[in-house]
């Protein structure tokens, strides 16, 4: 493609190259890139647009695609997705929330960014000066815009406008990580809370539509859906499909999962409007768009292959490996990676995406020639996250992966190994054991998961 082209004009460094040199983007010339230099035989690509959906709490127990699920999810814009795009199979986050969204804006793992918990009132959760996505974009001649669930804490100063504080230009949603109802919440545009009484899904895709339509160049969208976490409820009867649940309002009691899959029915009917409208401003084509779990499904309402205990908040497969989908200009369609990912290389993925250059904190590798390709390895070789926030401490811990085995260290001193590639719902502990081979490679693991949480002082 023409982004080796485009760097060259630009002097900047491919996102899978080493970079050991890259200028701060806080410093880098914020020219956009469709002003870079051009002659008669030069023509830079036209700048692609992303979309960033997060689903709150979806595993893969709960998500359509993936045919795992015991009680599946009607998602037809899912399904979709996936028909034009690639389905990873092994692709993790991290337990909980706001690790989650400080990994996918950082292009850092928990160590690193530190955010090992979900944020609660009045502390401190993303580090004030933390280089993000969003910035990162906004420099580079980017729209950038944030619509749903911020959750990484009030930054001392800045109040309601954290979300702009760290690169959003323009931010609508919830500052905390839920709504205590659906129908009255407390709605914040660029620093002005207000209380809104419109359905949170709906609001955020009304606000969205409203926002790019006002855009005439590239931009960068962020949809944070908090839905389908609690408070489970029932949806506007327009946007899904369980007529045993009566008339919008609260969950009926005993209807956790019932509700649950009706929220997030309802989610992918705002999706499919959202999308709709893009492709209507013919626009789609030129938008990768990226649908992710934030972490596995809420465990009073996960549902086999997930067992109790091992759904959010937990580090197991469970608790961490959730859809992740992508599709759109130079994706494969319909197609399936089983490779390594974890929300390190969304960031990767979108400077290559925009050929721009990585910033060194950045720890993921680029998805695109995997996107493109799926038998193409994306060089990942391990994937590693970790969770403190328990009050459990034997729930509160580090693992991390290859290609066949999961090691996971827990606070508790507990060590676990599973072979993941014929044991993905981890029934058969490898541990301890005495067999040599299965003890070279515990120690390879475990030296790896040492090195990690050591990078960030732990
Ligand atoms: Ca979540």
């Amino acid at each position: 493609m023409c982004l080796t082209l485009l760097c060259l004009l630009l002097a900047c460094t491919p996102a899978d190259s080493p970079a050991p040199d890259s200028p701060n983007p806080d410093t880098q010339d914020s020219t956009p890139r469709d002003s870079a230099p051009k002659d008669s035989d030069t023509q830079a690509p036209e700048i692609g647009n992303v979309l960033v959906v997060i689903a709150d709490d979806v595993g893969l127990d709960s998500a359509a695609c993936y045919n795992l699920s015991s009680d599946p999810v009607r998602m037809p814009n899912l399904e979709a997705l996936c028909s034009r795009g690639v389905r990873f199979e092994r692709a993790w986050t991290t337990p909980i929330c706001s690790p989650t969204r400080a990994t996918m804006l950082s292009g850092t793992d928990p160590a690193i960014h530190g955010v090992l918990r979900a944020h609660t009132d009045g502390a401190p959760a993303l580090l004030d000066g933390t280089l993000t996505l969003p910035a990162i974009a906004s420099q580079a001649g980017i729209a950038t815009a944030s619509f749903g669930k911020w959750h990484l804490g009030d930054d001392p100063g800045v109040g309601a406008t954290v979300p702009n504080h760290f690169g959003w230009q323009h931010f609508s949603g919830l500052l905390t990580g839920g709504v205590s109802s659906y129908w009255s919440w407390r709605r914040t545009e660029n620093g002005l809370t207000q209380i809104s009484t419109t359905y949170t899904t709906t609001s955020l895709v009304d606000d969205a539509v409203t926002w790019v339509d006002q855009q005439d160049g590239p931009w960068l969208m962020w949809m944070g859906f908090n839905a389908p976490r609690p408070p489970y409820h029932v949806p506007p009867e327009s946007l899904h499909t369980d007529t045993t649940l009566g008339a919008a309002g609260d969950c009926p009691p005993g209807e956790s999962r019932a509700c649950y899959v009706a929220a997030l029915e309802a989610l992918d009917s705002e999706m499919g409007r959202l999308l709709d409208h893009i492709q209507a401003r013919g626009e789609l084509e030129n938008t990768l768009v990226f649908f992710i779990g934030d972490n596995g499904t809420e465990n009073d309402v996960a549902v086999d292959p997930v067992v109790a205990a091992k759904g959010k908040g937990s580090l197991f497969e469970g608790g961490i490996r959730i859809p992740f989908v992508v599709a759109g200009p130079g994706v494969a369609q319909g197609q399936v990676a089983d490779g390594l990912t974890d929300a390190t290389d969304l960031l990767p993925t979108l400077m290559d995406y925009w050929a721009l250059p990585n910033p060194d904190q950045a720890e993921g590798v680029s998805l695109l020639g995997t996107l493109a390709d799926p038998s193409v390895a994306s060089g990942k070789e391990t994937v590693f996250t970790g969770y403190l926030a328990s009050p459990v401490k034997g729930n509160n811990g580090w693992t991390l992966a290859n290609q066949d085995y999961k090691l996971l260290h827990f606070e508790s001193g507990t060590r676990l190994m599973f072979k993941i590639s014929e044991d993905p719902w981890e029934t058969n502990n490898l541990l301890p054991t005495e067999d040599a081979e299965l003890l070279a490679i515990y120690e390879e693991l475990d030296a790896e998961l040492v090195r990690r949480k050591a990078a960030g002082g732990f």
